[in-house]
């Protein structure tokens, strides 16, 4: 048998640890538990943004800078407890953009994956890769990793959307590239609605093999969305913790659009509650038709009107509720890469 270990000088360890922290070594008997917490510990906080109040400040963006030379007139929506990080919450970027007639943001393409979602006005366009979509409030918009976009506007009044970007994550990888286009606006090769009719409409083209990674479809408009959230919302098939809850797909793999941002849409019929649910990953909700307020669990209630912008730090429970008529949600969240990594968990309570 060995005799027992008799520890020194386990009173006073500070000389020892000054010691080797001039080497660069740390303890780890300090830091473990917090390392390696019981449960998620997200720093954001859950946050509403009002419309009524940043749309203002947006359009007073407009009138203080261009497009061209902001290159993306954007007002970031920063989460109050990351301020100055230009996080919406741990893992998603979120910000407001307005383009005015006339205006070019010009091309340029980065290996951050990119979302538009369209709050309001009709005229602006997003080339991607070579092939223009004209946007339409509640329309989705995908920029893929490393393609060329551009936004551009031909019609009247302010274009607004929320762009939903994967910077964080990126940032955390340290695998961010970047690129300017040789032209402000990249050509096309394609007429718009190509991409729709090619992958979007049910169809694939015969003997066309896929990349995985992300859909060939760029534009989901809100028209079709809508149309089968309306229809679906007229069965009685309602998953009580999420509502009628679709999310948008790849079709050529039945996998979510990107491979790091999974945006979702849902319809909550009128005085429908949610149950408390929580999951993993960290999302950013958009009311896009009716009231409704988000219960977050042990804070009061938040009521929210069309387009205003609720920040979801992952593992907080919440429930959902149609305080009016029926309701609908966009979100996105960074689920793909929980599941992807085997880290996604929900809750069900
Ligand atoms: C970006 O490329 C756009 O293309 C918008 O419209 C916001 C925020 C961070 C990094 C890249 C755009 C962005 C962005």
């Amino acid at each position: 048998m060995n005799e027992p270990h008799v520890l020194k000088n386990s009173v006073d360890r500070s000389a020892f640890y000054k010691e080797l922290d001039a080497l660069n070594l740390a303890p780890l008997w300090e830091v473990l538990k917090g390392l390696v917490p019981a449960d998620p510990r997200p720093t954001a906080a859950p946050y509403a943004w009002q419309w009524t109040t940043v749309r203002p400040q947006l359009l007073a963006a407009g009138g203080s800078i261009s497009a061209e030379e902001a290159e993306r007139r954007v007002l970031v929506l920063e989460n109050p407890k990351l301020r100055g990080k230009s996080q919406i919450t741990d893992t998603l970027y979120a910000g407001l953009q307005l383009i005015l007639p006339g205006e070019v943001a010009p091309a340029h393409r980065h290996t951050q994956s990119a979302l538009r979602f369209v709050l309001e006005g009709s005229g602006g366009y997003t080339a991607v890769a070579g092939e223009r979509t004209t946007m339409h409030r509640g329309d989705l918009i995908l920029t893929p990793f490393w393609t060329w976009h551009d936004h551009g506007h031909d019609g009247t009044g302010p274009v607004i959307w929320m762009d939903c970007l994967d910077v964080p994550l990126v940032g955390f990888l340290k695998t961010g590239f970047r690129e300017e286009h040789a032209e402000a606006a990249q050509g096309t090769s394609r007429p718009e609605g190509y991409s729709q009719a090619m992958y979007g409409s049910g169809l694939l083209p015969v003997g066309q093999s896929f990349g995985s990674l992300t859909s060939p479809v760029f534009n989901y408009p809100y028209s079709r969305t809508r149309e089968a959230l309306h229809r679906l919302a007229r069965t009685k098939e309602i998953d009580p913790h999420l509502g009628i809850c679709l999310r948008y797909v790849n079709p050529a793999n039945g996998d979510w659009v990107m491979p790091t941002l999974g945006p979702i849409m849902r319809l909550l019929p009128k005085g429908f509650s949610t149950s408390m649910y929580r999951s993993t990953d960290s999302a950013v909700f958009v009311l896009v038709e009716g009231e409704a307020t988000i219960e977050v669990e042990g804070a009061t209630p938040v009521k929210l009107k069309e387009n205003d912008v609720f920040a979801m730090p992952g593992w907080c429970a919440y429930r959902l509720h149609a305080s009016t008529g029926e309701c609908v949600f966009f979100s996105f969240s960074d689920r793909p890469v929980h599941e992807k990594l085997g880290l996604f968990r929900e809750e069900r309570r």
